[in-house]
């Protein structure tokens, strides 16, 4: 009797582990034209003596035809932006899935892929709420070709530095997230390529 509750015990978890099986989302391959300006596919920029390029770049890449390049010159007291999603100036920068129709419940970190250069630069990867607040992660550029780069979503600090004028700035990362963006921060120059944005499944 004993073994027969054993046995079908096994059998229950073996179906239930099939069933909840882990299945992250993809949400971003960087892939077709990538432009900037009002109609382009990437919102991107840069001010105060910062320079930044963003092109498609079919040699280097992770998954897909092509990755996401950006040559980049972040200097003292300068700024830019690299976004990609919703509700961004740039008409043509969505995710492969609308934000509204994914379940956030079941992702606990937001992953992408970096090719390295070893520069030591370091790395801001912010994303946006869905009360516009802004939310970073810090990495840092010390390893040379693709890895994989983990954010859990407890790890974000809303931004202290900056804020949209309409952030609700209620300290509470808001799900759905709207966007992300790529900022490497000051003093820093070299390129940079990014791939593969997924949400890691619980
Ligand atoms: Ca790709
Ligand atoms: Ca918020």
């Amino acid at each position: 009797m004993k073994k027969a509750i054993f046995v079908l015990l096994a059998a229950l978890f073996l179906v239930a582990g099939c069933v909840s099986q882990k299945t992250n989302l993809l949400l971003d391959d960087f892939e077709g034209g990538i432009s900037g300006g009002a109609e382009g596919s990437v919102d991107y920029g840069a001010g105060a003596g910062s320079a930044v390029e963003v092109t498609a770049d079919p040699g280097i890449k992770n998954t897909g035809a092509q990755s996401l390049k950006v040559a980049f010159d972040a200097v003292s007291g300068g700024y830019m932006w690299v976004a990609r999603g919703f509700g961004l100036d740039s008409k043509h920068t969505d995710w492969l899935v609308q934000p509204q129709a994914i379940n956030w419940k079941k992702y606990d970190a937001i992953t992408f892929f970096m090719y390295g250069s070893g520069s030591n630069a370091r790395i801001a990867f912010d994303i946006k709420d869905s009360g516009n607040e802004l939310w970073r992660f810090m990495l840092d550029d010390n390893f040379t070709g693709w890895k994989q780069i983990v954010c859990p979503f407890n790890e974000f600090f809303a931004r202290g530095d900056w804020q949209p004028d309409n952030a609700d700035k209620n300290a509470q990362l808001n799900f759905p997230v709207k966007s992300f963006q790529f900022e490497p921060r000051p003093p820093a120059k070299g390129v940079l390529y990014f791939d593969t944005v997924e949400l890691r499944a619980k």
